[in-house]
This record gives C-alpha cells, structure tokens and sequence, in this order.
C-alpha cells in the first residue's frame, strides 16, 4: 500500500478519487431497467420466465417460482451443522441489538381533554432481495430480515436468482428461514425488483424493498421508489482505520484486507500519526496479501482506493476521517473513547484493537447494512425504523376546542379557506 502524506492536496485527490466509485454510466443500464420493469408490469409471471431464462439459464414458471418446503428442507441437509449454529447464535445476538431499537407509540393528555400522540405501526409487507452465485451473504439476510421480523413486519418476501437447475444456495435458503422469512421466490435481477413493486400472478406486492444487488437492481430499486418504499443504495465497502503509535501493525494491516477482499471498488484507508506503524501495515499488508485465496482482488482494490495517510496530529486525522465519512471506521489508539466522541460521520465505529470489523459483519449484533460513499455524513444503518412509520394522533374534547377556535378559524380565513373555517366553526353555532 502507498504510503502518503496527510496534507489539505492529498486529502482532495482521495475525497476526488473515492468518488469515482460510484456507478458511471446509469444512462447505459437504466433503458434495459425500464423495459424489464414495464414488461413485468404488463406480462407479469410470463416476462419473469422469460428473463429467468435469459440471465439465469433457468426454467421458472408461475408453478415452480416459489421455494417449497422440501427444498428448505433439502438445504438444512445440506448444511454444516456447526455453520447452522454460527448463524444461530449471530442470529440471536443481531436480534438482541436490533429490539432494543424498537420505538413505542406514545400518548400525552392533559386534564382539559387534549390527547395528542404518535401511533407506530409495522409496515406491511417487505421484499428483500439477496444476490445470487458467490455474493450471497447468509449473514445480509440476517442483517436484512432481523430488524423487519423485529419491527414486526408480518410479511416478508425474499427473491433471489436460480442456478441455472432452478436451485438457490442453500446458506440463503437456511439464513431465510431461521430469520423468519415467509415466502422465497427464485427470481433476481430488475425483474424481481419490478415483480415485487407492481406483483405478478405468483409474487403479491410488497411495500417496502431492502437488500444489495447489481446496478441493475440498484436502479430498478430507483425506479420503483414512490410507488414503494426503498432502503439506500449500497456502494462498495468500505473501512477507514485511524491508529497511533499503540496500534498493533498486524491487525490493523489484517482489518484493512478484511474490507479490501469485498470488491475491487472497496476502499481500505490507514490514517496513522506513526510512521513506524505506517511503515510496518504496507509490509504486513503485502505479506498477508499474498497468503489470502482473493489475493487478486485485494490487490487491485488497494491499488486504486486503498492509502496509508501519515497524519501530523490526531485532530488532523479525525477531520479526515470525518470528511471522507466511511462505513466502518476503526479506532485503534491509546483512548479510542475520546477519539469517537469527535466522529461526526461514520457508519459502524469499531473501538480499540479486539474489534475487528468482521466482528460487526457476522456476529456482535449491530447491523452491516452501512451507509457508504461518504453517505455516513445524512444515512444511518439499516435498522427497525426502516420497517416502521408513525401516524400521528389527536383528539379534543369541546372543552379544549373552545378557547381557540377563534384561532383556528382565523388562520384559515388569513389561507382564504372558508371551508376548513367553517368545519371548526359549525361546532359552536349558537
Ligand atoms: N462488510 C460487508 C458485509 C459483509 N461482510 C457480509 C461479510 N459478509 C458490508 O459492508
Ligand atoms: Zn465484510
């Protein structure tokens, strides 16, 4: 990894560089998108064969679209029994974190008669999409369906694409049903995306729809948005590490690969006031680089967004930190504590140096769903308020309408709308 010096020049071509993560060319992908959209809209069943057939080789109809309970069964067979127990036990823990997140309707009254308040409700239905072949994550569907299940969504629809057998990866399918999914549909891509915002004869409407996927979905999810509701659009990972001269170059370097390994996009950043310690995490990085079974794609990712940043000052670091706004931040000094109570902008914050961001990932309980991108400056993670809304409530008595109804009925006349003044001024006709 490059070593650089942490200065107002090179901070402005990383903030300029990281950017150009962000997917180019919609244009490119967005015409394909709306035609899969409009033909789900108006074929329905039919085109999700069709596109099944075309990007997943598969054959998909209206009767074989829907995981049976044979194949969930079929993949816990399948399963290492001490993965299952993995899960569980993440499962358990991501649960635990994400109820004590739940928001509870609330009520005020006062003695005169005026109850206001603040109704929390479950979203209906969800849709949560999970990629297919090799970036199917057990633990995003975890991460995804927890905090819905724990809101208290009643209906939770996961899709994801087939093998070209028309089979789903089993881990998806065991991550499914122990977080408490309720319908699996083999089908990805925009046209899974279109199926569950407009339904089809096999797959009800949902809505809200959750999870990462390909630009294809990433925009189909886009396009949708307002007719249903979206979470945000994921970017390729992220980790930023700020670490002095306490810092342990070993794990820092390892906690760096660990995000690297995602995507060729993914960014790793060291900002160290150490030059020991920034000397000592490119050569660890090196070695361990060679050693891991994604060496290639650890390599270019660090080849493009991956830097060591050699700070003059912690305060300097921190603003860095601050303006790049990463996914997950670590903070491995002498009082990481200190240092987190001066981030502004970070989407997990892992401290001191047993909290490796993996722990985050898989097991501690707080969610991996992240915003990325520098979006940690206005998005928070994915959490139970992503699967609630509020309604707001009032009630008057005539007694507490009373007093101010002059009030009201002028505020309406000042709007010129007699009408909403008459509706407050009809109930106190002598
Ligand atoms: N680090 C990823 C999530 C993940 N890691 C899934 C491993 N599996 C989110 O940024
Ligand atoms: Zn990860």
């Amino acid at each position: 990894m490059k070593i650089i010096k942490l200065d107002s020049e090179s901070k402005k071509d990383i903030l300029e560089n990281l950017l150009k993560r962000s997917p180019g060319q919609y244009e490119k992908y967005a015409k394909t998108v709306n035609e899969i959209i409009n033909e789900v809209k108006s074929q329905k069943d039919q085109a999700l064969s069709y596109y099944t057939k075309q990007f997943d080789k598969a054959d998909i109809n209206s009767g074989n679209i829907r995981v049976t309970e044979e194949e969930i069964k079929e993949a816990y067979s399948l399963i290492d029994p001490s993965v299952l127990e993995v899960i569980r036990k993440a499962a358990y823990n991501i649960e635990t974190y994400h109820t004590k997140q739940k928001q509870y309707s609330w009520f005020d009254s006062e003695p005169n008669g005026i109850i206001l308040g603040q109704k929390v409700t479950a979203i209906g239905s969800v849709g949560v999409y999970v990629p297919g072949g090799k970036a199917a994550y057990p633990s995003s569907v975890l991460m995804n369906v927890i905090p819905a299940k724990v809101a208290g969504v009643k209906r939770i629809a996961m899709v994801t694409p087939p093998d070209k057998d028309g089979k789903v990866y089993s881990g998806t399918l065991v991550a499914a049903k122990e977080a408490g999914v309720t319908e699996i549909y083999k089908v990805g891509g925009a046209q899974a995306i279109a199926a569950l915002a407009h339904g089809t004869e096999s797959i009800k409407k949902v809505d809200k729809i959750v999870g990462p996927g390909n630009i294809y979905v990433a925009l189909a999810k886009k396009a949708v948005y307002g007719h249903v509701s979206i979470d945000s659009i994921a970017g390729p990972s992220e980790i930023l590490v700020i670490a002095d001269e306490t810092a342990n170059p070993r794990y820092v370097a390892a906690d760096l690969l660990s995000q690297a390994e995602h995507d060729e996009l993914a960014s790793a950043i060291l900002i160290t006031t150490s030059k020991e310690i920034a000397e000592q995490v490119s050569i660890e990085a090196a070695k361990f680089t060679e050693q891991l079974s994604r060496r290639d794609i650890i390599q270019k990712s660090l080849d493009n967004y991956g830097y060591i940043l050699l700070a003059d000052s912690m305060e300097d670091a921190i603003e860095t930190a601050n303006e790049i706004a990463s996914e997950h931040l670590e903070i491995i000094t002498r009082d990481p504590f200190l240092v987190m109570t001066k981030i502004q902008n970070a989407g997990a914050i892992f401290l001191g140096e047993y909290s490796s961001e993996p722990l985050g990932d898989y097991f501690a309980g707080p969610n991996h769903v992240l915003p990325t991108n520098g979006t940690a400056k206005f998005f928070s993670p994915l959490s139970v308020d992503d699967f609630i809304k509020k309604s707001s409530i009032i009630s008057y008595s005539k007694e507490a309408l009373k007093p101010i109804y002059p009030d009201i009925v002028k505020f309406a006349k000042a709007e010129g709308l007699t009408a909403h003044a008459n509706s407050i001024s009809v109930r106190f006709e002598s």
